[in-house]
């Protein structure tokens, strides 16, 4: 049944963050050396290095993040005082396993994520947890060869049971792997890295290898979500995904096939983790190329048992695709890739391009594709802000761009039925961004006194955009 004249009024409003962009204490508490542990910050046009192991003399933004570890009862406070109803972070991996293939959980990492739910649920935010973001044991990739080793579903479990019934009282809300869907672009070494763990190697196909990895992860993700169901039947699982919808440039047959494809070729892990199996084309796909991956029946077994409860999605922007002449189609993240702009649309600095309706267009694209509740866990706007000598930030430009996308996702459950269960913008607090490795690309609704170079004072203070979100929030959304 739905209601399609408001926003549920148990409505999720809250920020997300992720631990290894914010908490930094990179070695506090016993906690081992994860994959963003070993990623520099980029520089004028330079990208982020993701470096062999921790070298001297290098600057790792993440090893200090926004000293989050420390000062979170402040930060917690502020996001009480805009009303939160919710927190979504994530509990980094290498405090919980150190190295990733212990069997004895660390007991210091346990307690603080302990003390942060509990700081959390003081002011009845409800912590959502993402169990994997960006962040897994570096010991994993150099010792395993990260997920394209069948030995990380076990480590995975092993991780997922232990905080599942330590935090089984705290947490009701979890995510399996955070936008699952990136490493679909083989080419691009940050999200092989990212997601799975992948450090190509000499002559190897990555393509395949990605299909492998993400195979195991998809399992991973199916069996931690039946094992969550058993600790705790309460529990509500979702997956989470990168939703960058693709549109053909032109009505011309060849670019709408291409921007089929191109969905395709970025949705698919939803398809399994929703619908509990590979969809048609990419069974067709793979036993076309002749791989032998390995996929067992039991595997697939699995993959039925273990489907998600919610689908968790990230939406920042949308992208235009064209055919080129004589060039055959392909079914890979490549048809995505070589996309043109749309003029239509503005983009950020970072060509990020501004499409508040491309909300609603995804949303009703998920639904109509999948029988789930959806969970907008992501959407924001990366900009360079300047604080003013009284501490005060102007960012019009944020509540703009929030709200052109709340006015969107509300027309998508109030006209269009979508069932959406809360909306948790990205990074509520500056931190490091991930793409980046930067502060100056900041999203918060809390200023964090802190550079590119690491400089800066850490103090807190509260943009425009902060006194805008408490008013949302406070209404439902009804008042933006
Ligand atoms: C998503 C990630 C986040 C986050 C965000 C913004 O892809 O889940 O971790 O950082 O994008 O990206 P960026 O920090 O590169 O601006």
């Amino acid at each position: 049944m739905v209601n399609t004249k408001h926003l549920r009024s148990d409505f999720l409003w809250g920020g997300a963050v992720a631990a290894h962009q914010l908490e930094g204490g990179w070695q506090e508490g016993g906690k081992g050396v994860s994959v963003a542990d070993v990623m520099t910050a980029g520089a004028n046009g330079v990208e982020r290095k993701i470096t062999d192991g921790v070298q001297p003399g290098l600057y790792y933004p993440n090893h200090e993040g926004i000293d989050f570890y420390h000062r979170y009862p402040e930060d917690i406070k502020l996001f009480a005082e805009m009303g939160f109803k919710c927190f979504r972070t994530s509990i980094a991996w290498t405090r919980i396993f150190p190295k990733g293939d212990e069997i004895e959980p660390n007991e210091a990492g346990l307690k603080f994520y302990d003390d942060l739910f509990d700081e959390c649920l003081k002011y009845n935010i409800e912590p959502v947890i993402t169990l994997s973001h960006f962040e897994m044991p570096y010991h994993l990739v150099q010792e395993y060869g990260g997920w394209r080793n069948r030995k990380l579903i076990d480590f995975f479990m092993n991780f997922a049971e232990v905080v599942f019934k330590r935090y089984q009282n705290k947490v009701k809300y979890w995510m399996t792997f955070n936008e699952i869907n990136n490493q679909t672009d083989y080419d691009n070494g940050f999200s092989l890295m990212t997601n799975s763990g992948l450090k190509p190697q000499n002559g190897e196909n990555m393509e395949k290898t990605m299909y492998q990895a993400a195979h195991y992860e998809l399992v991973a993700s199916a069996k931690a979500v039946k094992l969550g169901h058993q600790i705790n039947p309460n529990f509500q699982i979702g997956s989470m995904i990168a939703m960058v919808p693709l549109y053909p440039a032109t009505s011309k047959p060849a670019d709408v096939m291409k921007a089929e494809r191109a969905m395709q070729a970025r949705y698919w892990f939803e398809d399994v983790q929703s619908n509990g199996q590979y969809p048609l084309w990419l069974q067709q796909y793979q036993a076309n190329q002749s791989w032998n991956l390995d996929i067992t029946a039991e595997d697939l077994q699995i993959l039925q048992q273990g489907t998600v409860d919610y689908i968790g999605f990230s939406y920042y922007m949308s992208r235009c695709v064209q055919a080129h002449e004589d060039e055959p189609l392909s079914y890979s993240y490549k048809e995505e890739k070589d996309g043109v702009p749309n003029k239509y649309v503005k983009a950020s600095e970072w060509g990020w391009q501004i499409d508040p309706e491309g909300l609603r267009y995804a949303m009703n694209w998920m639904a109509d594709r999948y029988d789930k509740p959806q969970f907008i866990v992501e959407n924001g706007f990366g900009a360079i802000d300047q604080k003013e000598s009284d501490s005060s930030v102007h960012d019009q430009y944020r509540i703009d761009y929030l709200k052109a996308h709340i006015e969107q996702m509300k027309l998508a459950v109030t006209e269009d039925g979508v069932d959406l269960m809360g909306y948790t913008p990205w990074g509520c607090i500056d931190l490091v961004s991930a793409g980046t490795g930067q502060m100056s690309k900041r999203y918060g609704f809390i200023y964090v006194d802190k550079d590119d170079e690491g400089h800066g004072s850490l103090e807190r203070s509260k943009k425009d955009s902060f006194a805008w979100y408490q008013k949302v929030i406070k209404s439902n959304g009804e008042n933006l």
